[in-house]
């Protein structure tokens, strides 16, 4: 299933187009079934209904563990490397990584879970968190993956969205020279969630928590109690596989729904091609698990393929800017697969990190998150890449599952800053605001998809009405992506940004109305608009634009109140970067703030606002430029 030339690039392309039921069902073939599937696809975009592989039966953790036990089951699956260098590095073989997963899925089970059960998981990047996913994948419970920077609150609500029975967390968590208290966060949390049965805790920082008789158990004691047996539950193709929450534009943010079958062979057919995988090879994403990046190219791609993964604990810069290359020369690792945001963080300490590391093994590079402007593009080409190994910039979405349009490593151009081609099985369009189809190329417009692919979003939980409403309601028998793209003089895709209301801070998806919510939560704060703002190393930045008229205190100190205040409530991903108290908003004679003026002064562009006539009061906005020049 491995495309080797440009050529066969080209027919595959052709092919999935002309008869993506024939070249789906060729490549599903690559994969493990218990029962074949009787249709490849059946599809809808209205309501929107979408099967993929129609009456097969599987279960993922057979494709990505057993099946590779007779043959390579004392080859490395995950390699683990600490937030300490200091600490040893621990690796899991297929063999060590099957037996951890059965005994997990039995700790599940002891405790109630069964197929069909949401589960949710906030745990620090260590092997138990890979082996908690794949545990829920084996029993066939849906897992919601919470990234271990959101709040109690957020944790309380996507808990409470999608009725979690279970709940798995450590003790704590490392993050560089932080310690992260997660079981503290998840006992408040706890307290609103009626539906959570039992809490299974793992010793990892050993930082003193209180346990609830009843409810918490710890890791270490429920695995002594089970055996290491347990086969995997049988799961129809179109059983959900997972959760995983996702900002939109609306304040509250949706549970993106993926199925098993589907799921998995784009993530396995996609993680195969892109990164032109071989085996032995070593493959290091530095994505968190918590993020679709780490479901699909640390766990599941990668593992569906019998690779080997390295799974990071800790964070580019610590002990020093040197630890990705020190892991990459530790490991021999040969694939890179990181973000825009920390390519242009670690650029910023010049070449002396480098000094003296040996990058030889790399011989593939990847950036997804947002887009990758030049000159980190060229950064990562020359000093990591020397010149010799492609960069794969990998546009997609929490929604798409998997890789959509990206180069393939060895087999398809690059091109600096442009995610180049769409898969195989991939048809993107461009169209405008009245959902015209703009053809030819050196065009821009809006990016839809117009044809389903199997790691697609099914629904999102407990809303499908939500989900037809944001990705297929805008344009008429498209997804729509919420992105604005380029397609240049050679047809080649370029992802400018997001066209609707949703931020990537630090390729981060954060919508502008979550953050307002929780500012206005801030007592006193009668209204705030947020928008973002460009950001060396974050690539976007995030501005407030605050009303709170009877301020407690020094406007310094209120700030940083504010800040809490959005700790608290959605996490320290969300707090503005700048905070800008006015005493007013500019906005429509129909009460809606215009964004567009406020982004523009956001970027310090306040040279040409466009037309403010419609402004209800056009002096407000010589107010809020005035008060920029004290920031
Ligand atoms: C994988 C992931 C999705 C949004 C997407 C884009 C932006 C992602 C690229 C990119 C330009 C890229 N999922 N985005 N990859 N923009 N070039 N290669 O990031 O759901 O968290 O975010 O990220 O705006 O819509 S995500």
């Amino acid at each position: 299933m491995q495309i080797t030339s440009f050529k066969q690039y080209e027919e595959d392309y052709k092919k999935s187009v002309e008869n993506p039921e024939q070249f789906w069902g060729e490549v599903a073939q690559n994969f493990q079934w218990r029962k074949p599937w009787f249709k490849v696809l059946s599809w809808n975009f209205n309501e929107p209904n979408i099967k993929w592989f129609e009456g097969a039966k599987l279960n993922i953790t057979e494709n990505c563990l057993d099946r590779h036990l007779a043959t390579n089951g004392d080859k490395p699956a995950i390699i683990w490397e600490p937030n300490n260098p200091e600490e040893e590095s621990v690796t899991y073989t297929y063999k060590m990584l099957h037996e951890r997963v059965c005994r997990f899925a039995n700790v599940l089970k002891r405790n109630g879970a069964k197929k069909g059960d949401r589960i949710c998981i906030y745990m620090p990047m260590v092997p138990e968190l890979a082996i908690a996913v794949l545990a829920c994948a084996r029993i066939g419970a849906v897992h919601s993956v919470i990234f271990g920077g959101f709040s109690a609150k957020s944790i309380a609500d996507r808990i409470n969205d999608s009725q979690c029975k279970v709940v798995i967390t450590a003790d704590g968590s490392y993050r560089g020279n932080k310690q992260i208290p997660l079981k503290d966060v998840i006992d408040d949390a706890l307290i609103g969630c009626p539906t959570v049965e039992k809490c299974i805790v793992l010793t990892h920082i050993r930082t003193p928590v209180s346990m609830l008789k009843g409810r918490d158990v710890w890791w270490e004691d429920e695995v002594k109690h089970v055996n290491d047996t347990c086969e995997a539950e049988e799961m129809d193709a179109e059983d959900m596989l997972f959760i995983l929450y996702t900002s939109g534009s609306t304040g509250k943010p949706k549970g993106v729904v993926h199925t098993c079958g589907g799921y998995m062979v784009y993530a396995g057919y996609t993680f195969s091609n892109v990164f032109n995988y071989k085996p032995g090879e070593v493959y290091f994403c530095t994505a968190d698990i918590g993020w679709i990046t780490g479901h699909s190219y640390i766990v599941y791609g990668p593992l569906s393929q019998g690779a080997t993964s390295v799974l990071f604990e800790g964070i580019p810069t610590y002990p020093t800017p040197s630890r990705f290359w020190d892991i990459i020369e530790k490991h021999k690792v040969n694939t890179l697969y990181t973000a825009p945001t920390a390519i242009r963080s670690l650029m910023s300490y010049g070449d002396e990190p480098l000094n003296g590391k040996d990058l030889s093994s790399i011989r593939v590079l990847g950036s997804v998150g947002e887009p990758i402007n030049e000159e980190a593009w060229h950064w990562f080409d020359e000093k990591i890449g020397h010149g010799k190994a492609p960069i794969v910039d990998t546009w997609w979405q929490t929604e798409t599952g998997g890789i959509m349009i990206s180069p393939i490593a060895t087999v398809t151009p690059t091109k600096p800053s442009f995610a180049t081609l769409p898969l195989p099985g991939i048809q993107p369009i461009l169209v405008d605001e009245n959902g015209n189809e703009i053809e030819g190329n050196g065009v821009m417009g809006n990016l839809c998809i117009k044809f389903p692919w199997p790691g697609m979003l099914r629904t999102t939980y407990g809303d499908h009405e939500r989900c037809k409403q944001t990705y297929f309601s805008t344009y008429e028998n498209l997804y729509f992506t919420g992105d604005g793209c380029l397609r240049d003089e050679d047809g080649y895709y370029r992802i400018t940004g997001r066209v609707d209301d949703v931020l990537n801070v630090s390729g981060h998806r954060i919508g502008t109305a979550e953050v307002e919510n929780a500012i206005n939560m801030h007592a006193g704060v009668v209204e705030s608009a947020v928008v973002g703002y460009p950001h060396d190393v974050k690539g976007q930045g995030i501005y407030a634009f605050v009303i709170y008229p009877e301020m407690h205190g020094e406007a310094e100190l209120s700030k940083k109140d504010i800040l809490q205040t959005v700790t608290r409530v959605i996490g320290a991903i969300a707090k503005p970067d700048k905070i800008l108290f006015v005493s007013g908003l500019p906005k429509t004679r129909s009460g809606k703030i215009m964004r567009r003026i406020l982004r523009k002064i956001a970027e310090g562009d306040t040279t040409n606002l466009g037309d403010t006539s419609t402004l209800l009061d056009p002096g407000v906005v010589e107010e809020i430029i005035a008060a920029t020049k004290t920031l």
